[in-house]
């Protein structure tokens, strides 16, 4: 086969941009901002790995009450925008599109990282069985069990809303970002709505699969307002057990959302299949992605559809041919290897991600993984 062969290397419009291949850096958390601000080493980090077709930043919080680790970055202050602006100028400046994941943790979160020290929110007081990373004042880590978080109150529910909608319109108009990302994936606020194992509440945003997507229908709606679909996509998870989600009905609650989506003109669909940065086929979820898209499509859904978890060359050109997915997030892969569309064009040798390094640190491990040829 010759090296063309693959679509992977093939130009898609999505949204409002045009991607010179498939080939996306998948959001990755490596908790390097301290005081939520991204540095300056962040900026040449991004940068160096902007021959992707697109990159997604990490997750990054959209209020102090949405953060839930240390050092890790947020879009809610004057210094934090700043510090974005500097990586969307050196992504453009090297030729890249730059998209922000947008982030709230809702119950993921300790006390001590709560603006007033107090109890993270969610949609039920669940406590979840997960853990969260700390630093304390010596600058030692630690990972520690999740606070016990409290119910949100409907009333408090439009003001999420709106955080989310700021920090979206900051992320572009301020910051530069090319589009947002809603993280709505991984356990996280807005995943916690969606499954029944975390959301317990009796009113609008509970019960049944109709209340339960609401809280993440209005948000990306709101969004969409505000910048055009052109500019969106979204991140789901239907079956990961990530920090402890869990539902009884993955499969009519993910194809419920994304036939709310399809109207939206999303730049695309971001999905983790299976278990996030473990098996792509967990035994006791089955989960059917090829119906979940055909629901897409015939909902009219026409932004592209994105798939992430375990890809190598390989899959990732046997599920392009297929139609099954149209563009690719690489995750563990991009953080050890800044030229990865020229590694896998070339079918060349990758550099192995440490493991010790991916969260936390400074350079090593971040910005001094070689190029070929360096
Ligand atoms: C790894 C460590 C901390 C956070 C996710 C934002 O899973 C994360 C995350 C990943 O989406």
């Amino acid at each position: 086969m010759s090296k063309d062969a693959s679509s992977l290397f093939e130009p898609l419009q999505v949204g409002d941009l045009q991607l010179p291949n498939r080939v996306v850096m998948a959001p990755l958390t490596r908790n390097r901002s301290p005081e939520a601000i991204p540095l300056d080493i962040t900026a040449r980090y991004y940068a160096q790995r902007a021959s992707a077709g697109l990159l997604i930043t990490e997750a990054t919080a959209v209020s102090h009450q949405g953060q839930g680790y240390a050092h890790v970055p947020g879009l809610y202050g004057t210094e934090q925008l700043d510090g974005w602006k500097k990586v969307t100028s050196e992504v453009h400046d090297a030729g890249g599109r730059i998209f922000v994941q947008l982030w709230h943790v809702g119950r993921i979160s300790h006390t001590t990282l709560q603006p007033d020290g107090g109890a993270p929110v969610a949609p039920s007081a669940i406590k979840a069985k997960a853990k969260t990373y700390l630093v304390h004042p010596d600058g030692s880590g630690e990972m520690v069990p999740t606070s016990a978080p409290r119910a949100l109150d409907v009333g408090e529910l439009p003001g999420i809303v709106k955080t989310f909608r700021a920090a979206a319109r900051n992320a572009v108009e301020t910051a530069g970002f090319d589009g947002v990302e809603v993280h709505g994936a991984n356990g996280y606020l807005l995943d916690q709505f969606l499954k029944t194992g975390s959301n317990q509440r009796t009113d609008d945003y509970g019960g049944s699969i109709e209340n339960r997507a609401r809280l993440l229908l209005e948000i990306t709606r709101g969004i969409v307002d505000d910048l055009g679909g052109g500019k969106v996509g979204i991140r789901l998870s239907p079956v990961t057990p990530a920090n402890d989600a869990t539902t009884d009905d993955a499969q009519p609650l993910f194809e419920y959302v994304v036939r709310q989506l399809a109207p939206l003109g999303l730049a695309y669909v971001h999905i983790i299949e299976g278990a996030t940065g473990g098996p792509r086929d967990i035994e006791d979820r089955p989960f059917d992605y090829a119906a979940l898209k055909q629901t897409y499509r015939q909902a009219g859904g026409k932004g592209a559809w994105m798939g992430n978890n375990g890809y190598d060359r390989a899959l990732a050109e046997k599920r392009l041919a297929g139609g099954e997915v149209d563009l690719v997030a690489f995750g563990k892969l991009y953080i050890a290897n800044p030229d990865l569309v020229r590694r896998l064009q070339e079918n060349a040798p990758l550099n192995h991600p440490d493991q010790a390094t991916f969260y936390g640190g400074g350079e090593h491990g971040y910005t001094d993984y070689p190029a070929l040829g360096d």
